[in-house]
């Protein structure tokens, strides 16, 4: 089945106007980031055109930020309603969107407030900064002891705090002086967290499903641990879905799966509809209800534009309809993909649409996989080292999943070929 229509996956840099775009960003942009060679101009849903007109099945999504498909119509819809009527405000003031947003919002994840900000880092921050006051009028930490445990292998942004608790040397060098105040522990251990926690520690800060770290599952019965830990140590347990959150692994919040319930959940990406930044730091009124006006803000937190959005988000989630669907087509994906192992592929990772691949390091790194994909008509990106994350939108089809597998089938086997040391040729059984 030809998927595809008009040209496909040409090797970008060769189009004509791609060398043009791609010599601008490299002689006037920061060169914080080595994108693959594709200059993209349009989408719709899960496909993206670039400048010389090839198409291309994005499995990125803006790492988990278009789970919703690119240009949704809901969503684009109710912005274009807003930005008809008003944008921003400022919190100086009220809006008509704010205070149903922040309702809709909570009644959705299950919690009493929200505090709406813009970046996912914002997020994270913002959750720091409540911790520890929880844990200064709260808990009785004295003033300025606040601690703060973190999982080896996390990422949550890149600010300067942030960055201080990376173990990614990429992230973290050369930006020195780090904050103190956290402490590390290794991801699914949870004796190691219990001998960590102390009379300082306000809050424990985990991703339930690290994803940078290359899709990595908690160990069976680990975030219950974490939850049971935290309870009884009087330590909020703040959970970032900023990438595993609204619907990408099945679920509303990838803590479902577990049957866990965090104090504190972190919201980003995807609330934004991929239209707009829109993050949240959602909690019950024993701790965002600490925060007293002059104490936190934003000049665009929960702006009118973006709260509408997050409406149209929040009512797209409430029907089922697109955790469903990443339950269903990860099935799919899941065994296509572990067809795949032996034949270039040395491990799956998979919850919903939302997979860590590992490729045989001696075929090459991810970034080339990545690179040969995209000739190929898919994006996608590596996290580390030979390990690529998939993450398509959630309103790809079932045929275009198991192309985009076909693709990735097709590059192992070609890089097989030009491979040095002698491996057969990856057949399907
Ligand atoms: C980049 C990574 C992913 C996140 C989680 C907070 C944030 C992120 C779990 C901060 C953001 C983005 C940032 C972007 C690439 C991407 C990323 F490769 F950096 F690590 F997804 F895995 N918590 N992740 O994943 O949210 O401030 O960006 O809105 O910095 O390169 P943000």
């Amino acid at each position: 089945m030809s998927l595809l229509t008009g040209a496909t996956g040409a090797t970008g840099a060769s189009s004509p106007g791609v060398a043009e775009h791609l010599r601008l960003a490299d002689a006037h942009a920061a060169q914080n980031y080595a994108p693959l060679p594709v200059v993209i101009a349009a989408a719709k849903g899960a496909w993206v055109t670039d400048v010389a007109g090839n198409r291309y099945l994005d499995c990125l999504s803006a790492y988990s930020a278009v789970n919703f498909g690119h240009r949704n119509e809901r969503i684009l819809a109710a912005a274009r309603v807003q930005l008809d009527r008003l944008t921003l405000t400022s919190r100086a003031f009220g809006h008509d969107q704010f205070g149903p947003f922040c309702a809709e919002l909570a009644e959705l994840v299950g919690k009493q407030l929200v505090l709406p900000m813009n970046t996912g880092a914002e997020a994270v921050e913002s959750a720091i900064k409540v911790a520890r006051k929880w844990g200064y009028l709260v808990k009785g930490v004295p003033d300025g002891r606040a601690t703060i445990i973190v999982a080896g292998g996390n990422f949550h942004g890149r600010t300067t705090t942030i960055i201080s608790f990376s173990d990614d040397p990429d992230a973290r060098a050369d930006f020195g002086p780090y904050a103190p105040g956290f402490y590390t522990v290794p991801y699914g251990d949870a004796a190691a967290l219990a001998d960590a926690i102390d009379e300082h520690t306000v809050a424990v800060l985990l991703e339930p499903v690290q994803g940078e770290a290359g899709v990595i599952l908690p160990p069976p019965g680990y975030l219950g641990l974490v939850r049971e830990l935290c309870t009884r140590e009087n330590v909020l347990f703040i959970a970032d879905e900023i990438q595993s959150g609204l619907a990408r692994t099945g679920r509303t919040l990838a803590c479902e799966h577990y049957g866990v319930v965090p104090d504190i959940y972190l919201l980003g990406k995807a609330l934004g509809g991929g239209v707009v930044p829109v993050s949240a730091v959602v909690a019950d009124q024993d701790v965002l209800g600490l925060l007293r006006p002059g104490q936190h803000g934003s000049t665009f937190g929960g702006n009118p534009l973006a709260c509408a959005v997050g409406r149209a988000v929040v009512t797209m989630l409430s029907t089922g309809e697109y955790q469903q669907r990443a339950r269903h087509l990860g099935e799919h994906l899941h065994r296509e993909l572990d067809a795949l192992v032996g034949c270039g592929v040395t491990a799956v990772r998979c919850l919903g649409l939302w997979a860590g691949v590992d490729i045989d390091p001696t075929l090459g790194t991810g970034r080339e996989v990545c690179q040969r994909l995209l000739e190929r008509g898919v994006l996608a990106k590596e996290t580390h080292g030979a390990t690529i994350r998939l993450a398509p939108p959630l309103v790809v089809e079932r045929d275009e999943l198991s192309w985009a597998v076909a693709a990735l089938h097709a590059v192992l086997t070609e890089m097989s070929r030009d491979d040095t040391t002698p491996t057969s040729v990856f057949l399907l059984s």
